[in-house]
């Protein structure tokens, strides 16, 4: 039997899509599947201890979401809670494990070592954990296993990460307990896409995810809508790393959507990249259900559009409102302060931008979170070699490991940039912050941009409030 182990605890709850896929592709290719999803455990050590009491795998998934809450100041970092369940299950079963994730993808050979895990898998779980299981139960050909990493008398050996050019995965959904997700954490993941073809400097999902579009049929996604309708899932948000890149299967998505009847019936939230976006597209994703979108604005500064290798202009930023007015969908901006070359007045381009053109909110979130692998990493670690460690904040001592969260700051924001954008902001409910200064964010602060332990949206969601965070959060903020 493959036992696959849902980790991710964080409140609000998001629902393991990943897990969903993996188990439906494994039950489909004719494996014994059962899924153990710590989430909803009053104690997970229990969980754990009552699963393996009575069953017997023969290889143990485990599923790494995140890594870290990616957000200073925070900068709350998840690995040792991962290397605790891997030691206990370990306790506990002679099984095999293999982790999988978005957040082991980003750093597969420090999470396998740090894990003592026996496997790893880079990229799309699908078909690469049924092939794992076949090698485990006696072919022991590992090379085999696309995005396996494995351990031979070598040392670690990485296969090329899985990031197959065709993802087709399975539309049932039966593994997770969808409805839960919906009600304890609004709403429900679905993906239409996988990786981007995009370099902003910064982004990890090119690491995990792979650097080119990889699209799924847009009747298989319909599908999949329709599978969880069936369910009573009505509220979906998409988890591509952009919805529009490429616009033209965007827009087949939407047809796709449309001709089924399904945009009465579901209400979804997805993120965007300001540009490519016009009339056509805005009103097909109305009129396909999609009630709000998150775009990816970064700045509304060219210097810094540029510096962050963003294909929009300010003036894309300024259009994508309008459509998302003209066609009755709640709008968000995602910015990103403080990159490199940041200064007050850029800050304050970009502030005062935002609230001339009203989206209905904004999240200023200040500090970039530095992977290995990503283009300003490169140029940081350059400085960090030449020992200027100038912009770097860390909650660890020690030599700066990027492993470990750490951000990027521009100096030229001063001894106080979390003030400073503060500032800038002014009364402007339309915000959110990542924290007001450099003390861990208060967190029932009820203008606070990070879902990591949320309580205020805990308790909205429990009140009844369905939808994407920001939207939940822009109206509790009035
Ligand atoms: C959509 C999204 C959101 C939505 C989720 C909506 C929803 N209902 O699902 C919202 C906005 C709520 C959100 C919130 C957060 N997010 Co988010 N999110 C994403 C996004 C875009 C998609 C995640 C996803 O579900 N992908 C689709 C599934 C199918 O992919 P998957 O999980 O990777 O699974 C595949 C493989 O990894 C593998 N796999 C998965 N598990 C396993 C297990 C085994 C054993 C194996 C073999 C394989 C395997 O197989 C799967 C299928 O191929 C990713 C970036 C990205 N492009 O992936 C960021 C991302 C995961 N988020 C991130 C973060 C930090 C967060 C927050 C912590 C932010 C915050 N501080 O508030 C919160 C956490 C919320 C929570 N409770 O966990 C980071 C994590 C980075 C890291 N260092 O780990 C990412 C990577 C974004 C980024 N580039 O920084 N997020």
């Amino acid at each position: 039997m493959l036992t696959l182990v849902n980790t991710n605890r964080m409140v609000p709850v998001i629902g393991p899509v990943g897990l969903d896929y993996v188990a439906g592709s494994a039950a489909q290719a004719g494996l014994d599947v059962e899924l153990l999803d710590l989430c909803p455990a009053a104690d997970p050590d229990k969980a754990i201890g009552e699963y393996f009491a009575s069953r017997s795998a023969e290889l143990i998934g485990i599923s790494l979401r995140n890594s870290d809450d990616c957000m200073w100041p925070s900068a709350d970092w998840f690995i040792g809670e991962l290397q605790r369940t891997v030691g206990r299950i370990r306790e506990l079963s002679d099984a095999p494990i293999v982790i999988g994730g978005v957040g082991f993808s980003i750093f597969p050979k420090m999470i396998l070592e740090c894990t003592g895990s026996d496997f790893g898998i880079r990229g799309d779980g699908e078909q690469a954990v049924v092939e794992l299981v076949h090698q485990v139960r006696g072919g022991g050909d590992f090379a085999k296993v696309p995005g396996l990493l494995w351990r031979s008398d070598d040392g670690i050996i990485a296969n090329s990460p899985n990031w197959p050019e065709r993802v087709c995965v399975p539309s049932g959904r039966d593994f997770v307990d969808n409805a839960y997700y919906l009600e304890r954490g609004g709403q429900c993941g679905i993906e239409t896409k996988r990786g981007c073809n995009r370099h902003c400097i910064y982004c990890a999902d090119p690491l995990a995810k792979g650097g080119v579009s990889r699209l799924r049929e847009p009747a298989e996604v319909a599908d999949e809508v329709q599978s969880l309708l069936a369910r009573g899932i009505d509220v979906l948000h998409t988890c591509d790393s952009e919805f529009n890149i490429p616009g033209e299967h965007a827009l087949a998505v939407c047809d796709e959507l449309i001709e089924r009847g399904l945009g009465g019936k579901v209400r979804w939230y997805t993120y965007m990249t300001p540009q490519p976006f016009d009339a056509e597209l805005a009103s097909k994703m109305a009129r396909a259900g999609c009630v709000g979108i998150n775009f990816t604005g970064d700045s509304a500064c060219a210097e810094m559009l540029r510096t962050y290798c963003k294909g929009h202009t300010c003036e894309d930023l300024a259009s994508a409102v309008k459509l998302c007015r003209a066609n009755g969908m709640a709008v968000m901006i995602d910015l990103l302060l403080g990159g490199p070359g940041e200064t007050p007045q850029t800050a304050r381009q970009t502030i005062d931008f935002i609230k001339r053109i009203n989206p209905d909110c904004a999240g200023a979130t200040l500090g970039i979170r530095l992977y290995p692998g990503t283009g300003i990493s490169a140029t940081i670690s350059r400085r960090i070699a030449a020992g200027d460690d100038s912009g770097i904040h860390r909650r660890y001592d020690g030599p700066v490991d990027l492993f470990k969260p750490t951000f990027y700051i521009s100096p030229s924001l001063g001894d106080d940039p979390s003030g400073l954008v503060a500032e800038l902001i002014g009364c402007d409910k339309r915000f959110f912050t990542s924290g007001k200064s450099d003390e861990p964010e208060p967190r029932d602060e009820p203008a606070g941009y990070n879902y990591n332990e949320n309580k205020p949206l805990v308790e909205a969601i429990r009140n009844g409030a369905r939808g994407a965070y920001w939207d939940i959060l822009r109206q509790l903020n009035g």
